[in-house]
């Protein structure tokens, strides 16, 4: 004995298994098909757009990758300063060509403010104490992620001498909005 085939009209349909009402399969007109085709070159467009900015865009993404943890970050912060701070409880540390600099966030303060020398490449290493930071250089369109328990790395190379602004751009507390430093580009 054959099943009965129940038809349904849409208002009657309680789920996705019930059958839908007849007609449902008839081929798209012809302006829907353009639409739809026209919406799926654009978003093809857009990805193509999104993935070949890595190459083209000249951004400096982070390229070194470490985990850590927020105690033993403070240690390398620490031997950093020590070596390298212009004056004893100043925070600010003159980094020599080629050795590598800290950006290390914590509520409500960034480790450092650094002495950096144009035309030089350095490795500016970023983390967090514990909760999510945001160093962001002002006006430079460089803004990284920091993350408790891992560090992550860029390479740059300041060309132009001046003081850049850094600050937090993720939400993390109520001194959020103090926590500033600068990097200074010295000629
Ligand atoms: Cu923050």
């Amino acid at each position: 004995m054959a099943a009965e085939t129940i038809i349904r009209t849409p208002e009657q349909q309680w789920t996705a298994l019930d059958p839908p009402a007849p007609g449902w399969d008839a081929p798209m007109p012809y302006d829907k098909r353009w639409w739809m085709g026209f919406l799926f070159a654009w978003s093809g467009l857009l990805l193509a757009i999104t993935f070949s900015w890595f190459f083209v865009g000249k951004q400096n993404v982070p390229t070194l990758k470490r985990e850590v943890t927020p105690a033993s970050i403070q240690q390398e912060v620490e031997a950093f300063l020590a070596k390298y701070e212009t004056e004893p409880g100043s925070g600010i540390a003159r980094v020599p060509p080629g050795v590598d600099a800290y950006l290390v966030g914590e509520m409500w303060n960034w480790s450092s403010g650094l002495i950096l020398k144009a035309g030089q490449e350095y490795t500016i290493w970023y983390s967090s104490l514990d909760v999510m930071h945001n160093p962001i250089i002002a006006d430079q369109r460089y803004t990284f992620t920091a993350i408790p328990g891992y560090a992550y790395g860029i390479r740059i190379t300041p060309t132009t001498p001046g003081e850049y602004l850094v600050y937090c751009s993720e939400y993390c507390g109520l001194g959020h909005q103090d926590m500033a430093t600068k990097i200074v580009v010295e000629p």
